[in-house]
């Protein structure tokens, strides 16, 4: 192989060439990420042929970088075909006068086997050059293609399609139409600062006149500013009378042997599709402020019904802690009443799993509203600073969590430990004496009933113990009653006391809930709708990064 490559070629060219084929590999691993992180945000047409970029690539580097593939593109009549013909030595086109002529394109090549290249570029027509003609053009694959500007459109097409594809295009003018808008605007402009994969011929040029070939190239190099290629090389050339052919193939031969158009071709496309990737990375997102979360949770927690909770909480430890300590022979009343939290299925029984789903009452249409305000008034926080389909994502990801919300934060409710599950010990206690009360209560009224009968029946007297002045059985009566009513009193009293703490507490833990729901169901996806933006930027500056 070294024997064949050219004098130039060597070790150190190899190194160079392989830098760069690695940076160029780091780059379309970075366009190829740029666009998963865009697709479903940025426009799919867009995203398109920046993947069509690094499939291309990955293709083209595939099918390596010994042979460089040259096109000579041009209106028709400005003398592709007799460059073509000039550069390989041999008729291999036809030229003529009826225009367009060439309809389908044609490879001339110099050096290794060209044929799988041929196969993916789609090219029939070829023409290997025999070995040991042309050293110096090792590697060239050279294309004739046919007119950008045909009255036939598929010639358009095949033009369009090689030109996406070739490592070097080289476009031949003519004096008449160099100035054409066809050419410039629709496949030189976009080439803009990147000359290098680019060589202008100005053919026919022994048409013209020594003073007018130089106001011509003048012209000529003017329009080239102007398309934004200052830099492109342009090459005065008469295919009739092989003037300035030399100079072409040993430009030819000097790119050919450097071996880098291949990567250099697709290191301009990377830059291309990277910098209209680019456009939509404009803006940084914004933190969300402490104050706007916090009025988030609260509408949220609003909305969960957290206050219904903390209060069926009191009211659930004061109904129990009246059906325990409270005055016996009312408690009774007390358990006609449900109980507050199991009315919303949120005692107990719902606390060990028993059920998922609360009862309690939907959200209002003005905690709805609130809900969907604070929602709105993060996201347009989150996405403020963000280019359009990036902010327009945000608010998407919003919205499709907006229906899920009351579900996940009523989840959250019902599978809170509120702290009611332990009962205090006092309420034991407490009933037990509301017992003892009682059964000295009837004891007293018995004894009493008893000392009426035999009154009444006009027996003998028992003698009735007394205490103090007081007999024992009225007080067992009157003590049993004020005792029972006075402890029901004082347990209300605890009750309440204790109620207050337990709904605190129960306030405290239904609020970090709805908080890390929120966080989890909400803030989550949004943040990595933001995320998504910011990796997606770093990848679009990494594929642009030379
Ligand atoms: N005077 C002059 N005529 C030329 C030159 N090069 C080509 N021609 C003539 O221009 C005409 C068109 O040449 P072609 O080589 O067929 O042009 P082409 O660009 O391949 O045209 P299409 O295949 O139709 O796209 C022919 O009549 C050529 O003889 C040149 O350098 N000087
Ligand atoms: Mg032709």
């Amino acid at each position: 192989v070294a024997r064949r490559l050219p004098p130039r070629f060597g070790a150190v060219s190899l190194l160079r060439s392989a830098r760069r084929s690695r940076g160029l590999d780091d780059r379309l691993g970075a366009l190829g990420e740029a666009t998963d992180l865009g697709a479903g945000v940025l426009d799919a047409e867009g995203l398109l042929s920046a993947k069509a970029v690094v499939a291309r690539a990955g293709d083209r580097v595939g099918l390596g970088l010994e042979q460089t593939v040259v096109a000579l593109a041009g209106a028709t009549g400005s003398g592709k075909s007799s460059l073509f013909n000039a550069l390989s030595g041999e008729q291999l086109s036809r030229v003529g006068v009826r225009r367009p002529t060439t309809s389908r394109t044609a490879a001339s090549t110099w050096g290794a086997d060209p044929h799988r290249l041929l196969d993916w570029l789609d090219v029939r027509q070829r023409h290997v050059q025999p070995a040991g003609t042309g050293d110096r053009l090792h590697g060239l694959v050279l294309l004739d293609l046919p007119d950008h500007d045909s009255t036939a459109s598929e010639h358009r097409l095949e033009v369009d399609r090689l030109v996406a594809l070739v490592d070097l295009l080289v476009w031949v003018l003519d004096p008449q139409k160099y100035a054409d808008a066809a050419v410039h605007d629709r496949y030189l402009r976009p080439l803009a600062g990147h000359e290098g994969v680019l060589l202008v011929v100005l053919n026919q040029v022994d048409r013209l006149t020594g003073p007018d070939r130089d106001a011509c190239l003048i012209d000529l190099r003017r329009v080239l500013v102007a398309d934004g290629l200052p830099g492109a090389a342009v090459l005065p050339v008469s295919a009739r009378t092989g003037e300035g052919v030399a100079a072409l193939r040993e430009e030819l031969a000097e790119r050919v042997g450097r071996r880098e158009m291949a990567l250099e071709r697709l290191s301009a496309d990377v830059d291309r599709e990277a910098a209209r990737l680019g456009v939509a990375c404009a803006g940084a997102p914004a933190a969300l402020p402490g104050a706007e979360r916090a009025r988030l949770v609260d509408a949220l927690a609003a909305a969960a019904g957290v206050d219904t909770v903390v209060s069926a909480v009191a009211g659930s430890h004061r109904h129990r802690a009246a059906a325990r300590a409270g005055w016996p022979p009312i408690r009774w009343l007390r358990r006609l009443r449900a109980d507050p939290l199991r009315r919303l299925h949120l005692d107990q029984a719902a606390a060990d799993g028993a059920v998922s789903r609360s009862s309690l009452p939907a959200p209002s249409a003005v905690e709805r509203a609130k809900v969907a305000t604070a929602v709105r008034a993060v996201t347009d926080r989150l996405s403020a600073g963000l280019p359009a389909p990036w902010a327009a994502s945000v608010h998407e990801t919003a919205a499709g969590v907006l229906p899920v919300l009351p579900d996940r934060l009523d989840a959250a409710v019902a599978g809170t430990d509120l702290g009611t599950g332990r009962t205090p010990l006092w309420w034991g206690l407490a009933g037990l004496l509301q017992a003892l009360l009682l059964t000295a209560a009837i004891v007293g009224a018995g004894w009493l009933a008893a000392l009426a009968g035999l009154a009444y029946l006009r027996l003998d007297e028992v003698a009735t113990p007394y205490v103090g002045r007081v007999p024992l059985p009225t007080l067992l009566l009157l003590g049993g009653l004020a005792g029972g009513l006075l402890l029901a009193a004082l347990a209300r009293w605890l009750a309440s006391v204790g109620a207050r703490r337990r709904a605190a507490r129960a306030r405290r833990r239904l609020r970090a809930a709805v908080e890390a729901t929120t966080e989890d169901t909400l803030l989550a996806p949004l943040g990595s709708a933001t995320r998504r933006y910011a990796e997606f930027c770093t990848a679009v500056r990494r594929a642009a990064a030379r």
